[in-house]
């Protein structure tokens, strides 16, 4: 069905296996009716499920307007997102407008088991539990992507990119094989993608062309965060998607409220929750000052830290110094900070020899997406030596005796050692992502990666207004032709940052 977008390249392959479909039918994967944690949790997360429904008015007024219509009916949805409680109101919402949905987390740490119950308790396929390994993390995103009868979805919710990065590394593998006749060697020393490298050839085995058969139905994929949103517009620019994508993350409504002003809350969830550490009076040095950093730095300003940024970006550098922060190498402080932060979305901020050179009990967290902001790996394998205070709490002492605490085991903390941002905030984020899974439905647009437009967003921000007792002004029709917008808005050109 999609195969005509594709680049050239690929159109060739997929003729060449279209020939050969039909030769394995096996399943790629025993498929389970639900994998969580205990299903005794169901009755709790289904409490938590009705209490923030009503702090979630985006979603709760999107369902209202569009369930009689059933516009997801017919298609297949698949789900690799937290699966928090958060997330089982949004998994309910897309059912209420008619997908057939199935559902993993993003994360090995982020799954509220209650909620994960609840979902399952409805009879909705979902496979995530907290604590999960890296193995059963990516069984269970291959369970997520995989429908009765060996299909795959027509949509995905993805945050981070790893369902479509199963995907188009399974699809790669298969193109390979097809080209040689055998496997590449495995090259990576990375335990993750040597999870993946396993898992894709797993499938092969038991189904040479899985991902060619399934990559035709999909339409494409919302992606909700900084760091997937970089991977799809460097697989765009490689022309490598195989199918379209949908920018959720730079809607206005998720970055500048989700990325900001939930981190500001979640963050120092996390931290209190696993440490119990008191703030006030702690210098904290945070990494990064995009969104995340700046709800990060105001949060623990907040506390009464002194808090001070590192930034390879000069304007926000400039930001940060302007909002009385002090703006340091990371190198020069390492022995000031009690707290140290990531929240890049790049890769080693903080290095094994930073860790050495910090201050005696200092708190190492990342709040980015992945866990590779601070070299864990390097520190596991390293002369320190680890205890477990708790789950996603490690004390490690080096061999001087200097003891640093790292929350997490380096995933996002706020998800890791809590439950992640608020309802309301939640609310922003997922309503762009049922108008993102709203759009792919009807448009079935070309493989391209697209933004929610300005109309849309601003609606967002209007099914949020009242919850908070905000009154909007309106533009009167003269001021309106004065300021060179129409009445009922868009009020911001494009390129308007907020
Ligand atoms: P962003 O691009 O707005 O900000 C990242 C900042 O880090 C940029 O300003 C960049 O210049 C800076 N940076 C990059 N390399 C650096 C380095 N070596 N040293 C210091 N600074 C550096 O991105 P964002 O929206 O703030 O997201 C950051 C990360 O957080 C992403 O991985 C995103 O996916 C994730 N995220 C997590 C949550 C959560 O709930 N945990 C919420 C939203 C986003
Ligand atoms: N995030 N989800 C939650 N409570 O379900 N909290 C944070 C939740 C998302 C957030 O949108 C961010 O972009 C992403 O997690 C990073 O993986």
């Amino acid at each position: 069905m999609r195969v005509a977008n594709l680049n050239s390249d690929n159109s060739v392959i997929i003729k060449k296996v279209i020939k050969n479909a039909g030769e394995s039918m096996n399943n790629v994967v025993e498929i389970l009716p639900n994998k969580v944690k205990d299903m005794s949790l169901s009755k709790l997360g289904r409490y938590q499920i009705d209490i923030s429904e009503k702090e979630m008015p985006g979603l709760m007024s999107l369902r209202k307007q569009h369930a009689d219509k059933q516009p997801l009916a017919g298609f297949r949805l698949t789900g690799s997102l937290h699966m928090t409680t958060e997330t089982a109101i949004l998994i309910e919402t897309l059912k209420d407008l008619g997908a057939d949905v199935r559902w993993a987390s993003c994360n090995i740490f982020s799954t509220q088991d209650e909620a994960a119950a609840a979902i399952a308790k409805t009879g909705t396929p979902v496979y995530a539990w907290k604590g999960e390994t890296l193995e059963e993390y990516w069984e269970c995103t291959l369970q997520a992507l995989t429908f009765d009868g060996n299909l795959g979805p027509n949509l995905i919710v993805d945050d981070g990119g790893d369902a479509t990065l199963l995907i188009h590394k399974g699809y790669e593998l298969e193109n390979y094989f097809n080209e040689h006749g055998n496997y590449p060697e495995i090259t990576t020393t990375n335990p993750e993608e040597l999870v993946v490298e396993k898992l894709i050839r797993k499938v092969h085995k038991l189904n040479g062309n899985h991902w060619h058969n399934i990559v035709p139905d999909i339409i494409g994929v919302s992606e909700e965060t900084t760091t997937g949103v970089a991977r799809l517009v460097q697989m765009e620019q490689e022309k490598k998607l195989l199918f379209s994508a949908f920018n959720v993350n730079d809607s206005a409504t998720k970055s500048k409220f989700d990325n900001l002003y939930g981190c500001r809350e979640s963050l120092a969830d996390g931290i209190k929750r696993s440490t119990e550490v008191m703030l006030a009076g702690k210098t904290v040095v945070v990494c990064g000052y995009g969104d995340v950093g700046k709800g990060c730095a105001q949060s623990m300003k907040s506390y009464g830290c002194k808090v001070i940024v590192t930034e390879i970006d000069p304007i926000c550098a400039l930001q940060a110094a302007m909002e009385g922060y002090e703006v340091k190498t990371l190198e020069s402080v390492l022995d000031k900070g009690h707290l140290f932060v990531t929240t890049t979305g790049n890769k080693d901020i903080i290095t094994l020899e930073d860790m050495r050179k910090m201050r005696d009990q200092a708190i190492v967290c990342n709040i980015g997406h992945f866990d590779n902001e601070i070299q864990v790996d390097a520190l596991n394998d390293s002369d320190a030596k680890r205890e477990q205070i708790k789950p996603q709490y490690d004390r490690y002492t080096f061999p001087d005796g200097k003891q640093i605490f790292l929350l997490a085991e380096g995933r996002l903390v706020n998800l890791g050692c809590a439950t992640g941002h608020a309802s309301f905030v939640m609310s922003t984020s997922f309503a762009n992502q049922v108008l993102a899974q709203l759009f792919l439905a009807k448009e079935k647009p070309e493989v391209k990666l697209y933004n929610l437009p300005k109309e849309l967003d601003e609606e967002v921000a209007r099914l949020h207004l009242k919850h908070l007792d905000a009154d909007l002004t309106v533009l009167t029709k003269d001021q309106a032709d004065y300021i060179g917008v129409k009445v009922e808005g868009p009020f911001k050109k494009d390129e308007y940052r907020y």
